[in-house]
């Protein structure tokens, strides 16, 4: 068996997914997420321009060596981009894999190492009483753990806090919307934030939270350390990541767990920090850390060191990446718990998929390979938009982290 074709499909179902699709010889097909927020074009052409002529003649059943031609062969290794297009090529072969083997991608992968896969919500709300609402409505449907995140007092717009609850889209406008931001408001609306949830809710759920890389390692330390008393199941980017170093400031001052990695791209962006056991969850993903081969690769060293997987499951990672993620979170010993961001009605009727929400869980498909599909003619109706993320200054004017 051969490849006989692969193609880029763009669409914008409510906003913009990349996926590449492969076709064999045989006349089997196999998709991937390529979808890099704000930068999606740029993946696009890396792979129509630069991969999908290398993939015409391969073998599909060569996943592995073709990870390491693509990845080796490009010289210049890593970032988002080249790591990107490598992980849609990944996923789509181990789509083909699964449908020529009959069986879902999770068996290829050793199998069900549990029932299902713990996820999280998103409660967001501008005030706290609309946070603690929010949070009733996951309990009710069922959710043991969700994410909180509320407005900052005297500040326009706060990363986590939108328009829709249910699809949160920080992505919309065709230049990137300005945000400001004060560490120091900050640091005193959220233990105002967690008191009430525990208030309300007590202490059987899972309550996270999301800093998105604002603090510097001393404030994360000295959140951390206030928040303890509420018992948070992990605080997420506490700190940009660039500096590995700066996460062992984090540890000498506070107990809460931490969890980071969703712009990680390679098992080299965490390597000290799960060598070291500097953090407990590593939220790389299928998409953008290099498929399901590179992402099995790093997760497993994260299980030598007591480090457990906590994958990012944003609206921006299409159908594609959930499904793919989800056979590797059923499988992997390791597994901590998964984001799971719904998205909208438009987006899942365009990548019509198997996997199904179930009483706090997602159950990845039992269709043979990833069990998610592309409607082509639906897509389609969706042309590309442009969209950029949102940047961030302090009150100054100063540029800060988003
Ligand atoms: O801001 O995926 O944990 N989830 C997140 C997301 C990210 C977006 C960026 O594209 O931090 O909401
Ligand atoms: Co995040």
């Amino acid at each position: 068996m051969k490849i006989t074709d692969a193609k880029v499909i763009v669409t914008s179902p409510g906003r913009n997914f990349v996926t590449l699709k492969i076709t064999t010889s045989d006349g089997v097909t196999g998709i991937g997420d390529a979808t890099l927020n704000g930068r999606e074009l740029a993946v696009a052409s890396y792979l129509r321009d630069h991969v999908c002529p290398l993939l015409i003649g391969r073998d599909p059943a060569r996943i592995e060596d073709t990870w390491q031609y693509l990845y080796r062969g490009a010289y210049w290794r890593r970032g988002p981009v080249t790591m990107t297009a490598i992980a849609a090529v990944d996923t789509a072969l181990w789509d083909i894999k699964g449908k020529v083997a009959g069986l879902p991608v999770y068996q290829l992968l050793g199998g069900r190492s549990r029932e299902g896969v713990t996820v999280y919500g998103h409660a967001n709300g501008e005030t706290i009483p609309e946070v603690l609402d929010e949070v009733a409505r996951y309990v009710d449907l069922g959710y043991r753990a969700v994410r909180v995140q509320c407005g900052v007092p005297g500040l326009d717009a706060t990363y986590g806090v939108g328009k829709d609850k249910m699809f949160y889209e920080p992505a919309e406008t065709s230049r990137p919307s300005e945000a400001t931001w004060s560490t120091e408001r900050y640091l005193r609306v959220v233990p105002e934030l967690f008191a009430a949830v525990r208030d309300r809710f007590g202490y059987d759920l899972h309550v996270l939270h999301d800093i998105h890389h604002r603090l510097t390692p001393i404030e994360a330390g000295r959140l951390g350390s206030t928040l303890e008393e509420y018992a948070p199941f992990w605080l997420e980017d506490p700190v940009p990541a660039e500096l590995q170093e700066g996460f062992r400031l984090i540890r000498q001052h506070t107990k809460a767990p931490i969890a980071v990695g969703e712009v990680f791209n390679s098992i080299w962006d965490c390597e000290q920090l799960i060598r070291e056991q500097l953090i407990d969850y590593i939220r790389a993903t299928v998409v953008h850390a290099g498929g399901i081969t590179h992402l099995r690769r790093i997760f497993d060293l994260a299980a030598l060191h007591h480090v457990r997987t906590g994958s990012h499951g944003a609206t921006d990672l299409s159908p594609v990446c959930m499904s793919a993620a989800l056979h590797l979170d059923i499988a992997v010993p390791n597994f901590g718990i998964q984001e799971y961001m719904r998205h909208t009605e438009a987006t899942d009727e365009v990548f019509p998929h198997g996997y199904h929400y179930a009483d706090g869980y997602l159950h990845p498909s039992e269709e043979p390979g990833l069990g998610v599909d592309i409607d082509e003619k639906l897509a389609a109706r969706y042309p590309y938009e442009p969209a950029y993320l949102p940047v961030n200054r302090l009150m100054d004017g100063s540029m800060h982290h988003w």
